[in-house]
């Protein structure tokens, strides 16, 4: 590890547990469609983007959806997740990961998101997280979603840094993906921590502090 300068963490499930709310968004449209929707099938979902996480969720259902259709779909379900999210404070990052942040910029680390996500800079504004990070590449920022690599390669690029300078943290097995097909080492945890193409995993994000000294 000592080549590493930078971390790029992913938003959803790392850093704040969003990724419930996508789910109870995703799971409220899917009833009232009569589609058949479970955590089995939420967990194919993380990481990727809000339409390819609804043609994931119509796999499960016989009808075909216009694009208009799909469209007001995802849009239904953004405003249902956003309402939810303007709950969200300083209390919803989850345990530790404040405090382990701002140790590791002590160290010296360079901080980053990369996150598939467009509500990405509301969420860091609610939780009062954005000040951490030096640079923010999001869902606003890109052309391929995870599992590609590009969210990832353009948080290096605006640090400054090579891929095989940084660590990247991730709970979606597309987001492991992405991190090691752009050359980064990758620590998994939550959904993704027995993935094996992780290189590390963290049984709880402090863990973080033991590898990154
Ligand atoms: P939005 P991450 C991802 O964020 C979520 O994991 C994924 O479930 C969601 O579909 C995606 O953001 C798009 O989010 O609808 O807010 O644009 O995990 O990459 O931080
Ligand atoms: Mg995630």
């Amino acid at each position: 590890m000592e080549n590493i300068k930078g971390i790029i963490f992913d938003l959803d499930g790392v850093l704040v547990h969003t990724d419930e709310l996508h789910y109870q968004a995703w799971k409220s449209i899917a009833d009232k469609e009569g589609i058949f929707f479970d955590r089995t099938v939420n967990n194919r979902l993380r990481g990727v983007s809000r339409m390819e996480s609804l043609d994931i969720i119509l796999e499960k259902c016989d009808k075909t959806r216009s694009n208009a259709e799909k469209l007001h779909l995802a849009t239904q379900k953004n405003d249902l997740y956003r309402t939810s999210l303007a709950s969200l404070s300083a209390d919803s990052v989850a345990q530790g990961v404040r405090s382990a942040l701002l140790t590791l910029r002590e160290r010296g680390y360079r901080l980053a998101i990369g996150s598939s996500s467009k509500n990405a800079e509301g969420i860091l504004a609610n939780t009062q997280l954005r000040d951490l990070f030096e640079n923010v590449t999001d869902g606003n920022n890109i052309s391929h979603s995870k599992p590609h690599p590009e969210v990832f390669l353009k948080a290096a690029a605006a640090l400054g840094l090579s891929p095989a300078q940084c660590v990247v943290v991730e709970d979606a097995r597309a987001g492991v993906d992405a991190a090691i097909d752009g050359g980064f080492v990758c620590f998994a945890m939550g959904d993704a921590a027995d993935y094996p193409r992780a290189d590390h995993k963290l049984n709880d994000f402090t863990d973080i502090l033991e590898w990154l000294r």
